[in-house]
């Protein structure tokens, strides 16, 4: 059935578009690790059809859902070698590449979406994307993975001492998990496809993600409370591979980076879209959705954890994004 799924996605993918005839066509590996129903899967849509359109079906995408080139480092490691295209990963293990998305994963830093985007899609976003190329990548632009929630399947999670001696899975993410271990939970970093075996293998109580991939990682299968928590914001990322990129002419670079800002607009629009609708449809799915979440005592009980991220960014850094006026 899922199976079916990807074949169905890729075959709408390829016709849209025949490359036949097409003077030095050239299909690109494209690998994100959710179903191709997702907001990646709708985002790696959207690029592969701009990108299409743009260069007259000389470049076209085929796209590899729901892990099938690896977890999202060693896409990600793909793309720096040149064995895989293009990558849509969410900012999670980025950052033992370009250390400053680390700065993005600060928890409780973005207020709400238009904070998001003003940041993002502002200089202070730009200046991120900047420094991929001296660490052996290209990032075309900011998507989306969204603001991320707990769910776990021992107790319904409000304040931070209910979450005490938790062992939560966390991605593979310095921030992250300095912040976990702050707030008294047993941090254990694993790459995501292994994460659904490990919730039901009882390995782990528990992970954090944002709705959509709550919903289209099925984690509502393994898991018995899902608390909105909204701890941290989750940015995603298109990432080029520099040995496509620097094939390119002045031309095609500017269709790739258009396409790229096409199918990051098509993948937060999704997310979002998840993140509204998605609640009530995994109450329905039988999660007990807890609501009146104390934010405030997570954001004092991380005090310590912002004094190390002070320490490794620079407080102006920090307070450049939180303050950012949008
Ligand atoms: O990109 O690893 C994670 O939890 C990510 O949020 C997930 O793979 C979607």
């Amino acid at each position: 059935m899922f199976l079916k799924k990807i074949l169905t996605a890729t075959v709408l993918g390829a016709a849209l578009v025949s490359t036949a005839g097409v003077a030095g066509a050239a299909e690109l590996k494209l690998g994100y690790s959710l179903a191709p129903t997702s907001h990646y899967g709708v985002g790696a849509t959207a690029m592969g059809e701009e990108l299409a359109r743009l260069s007259g079906g000389k470049w076209t995408i085929k796209q590899f859902p729901a892990n099938a080139l690896g977890g999202e480092r060693e896409m990600v490691e793909g793309a720096q070698i040149g064995t895989v295209d293009v990558v849509v990963t969410s900012s999670g293990p980025v950052g033992n590449f370009v250390a400053d998305t680390l700065l993005t994963d600060i928890p409780f830093l973005f207020k709400d979406f238009k904070h998001v985007d003003a940041v993002l899609d502002g200089p202070i976003g730009q200046r991120i994307l900047d420094q991929f190329p001296k660490h052996g990548l290209i990032a075309l632009a900011w998507g989306e993975n969204g603001f991320r929630n707990l769910t776990n399947s021992k107790v319904a999670v409000k304040t931070p001492a209910d979450a005490k001696g938790l062992k939560i899975r966390t991605m593979e993410n310095q921030v992250h998990m300095t912040a976990f271990q702050t707030l008294g939970v047993l941090p254990t970093p694993m790459a995501f496809p292994e994460l659904f075996t490990a919730l039901q293998q009882g390995t782990v109580d528990g992970q954090e993600n944002p709705i959509g991939v709550i919903m289209s990682a099925k984690f509502d299968q393994v898991q018995k409370y899902l608390s909105l928590t909204q701890h941290v914001y989750s940015p995603a990322l298109i990432i080029l591979s520099p040995a496509v990129w620097n094939k390119l002419s002045a031309e095609e670079k500017g269709w790739f980076k258009t396409a790229g800002l096409a199918g990051a607009k098509a993948m937060r629009e999704k997310a979002r879209s998840d993140a509204a609708n998605g609640v009530e449809e995994l109450r329905k799915r039988g999660m007990t959705v807890v609501t009146d979440i104390d934010r405030a005592a997570f954001q004092e009980a991380l005090k310590p954890a912002y004094e190390q991220y002070a320490k490794k960014f620079g407080q102006e850094k920090i307070d450049e994004i939180r303050n950012y006026k949008y």
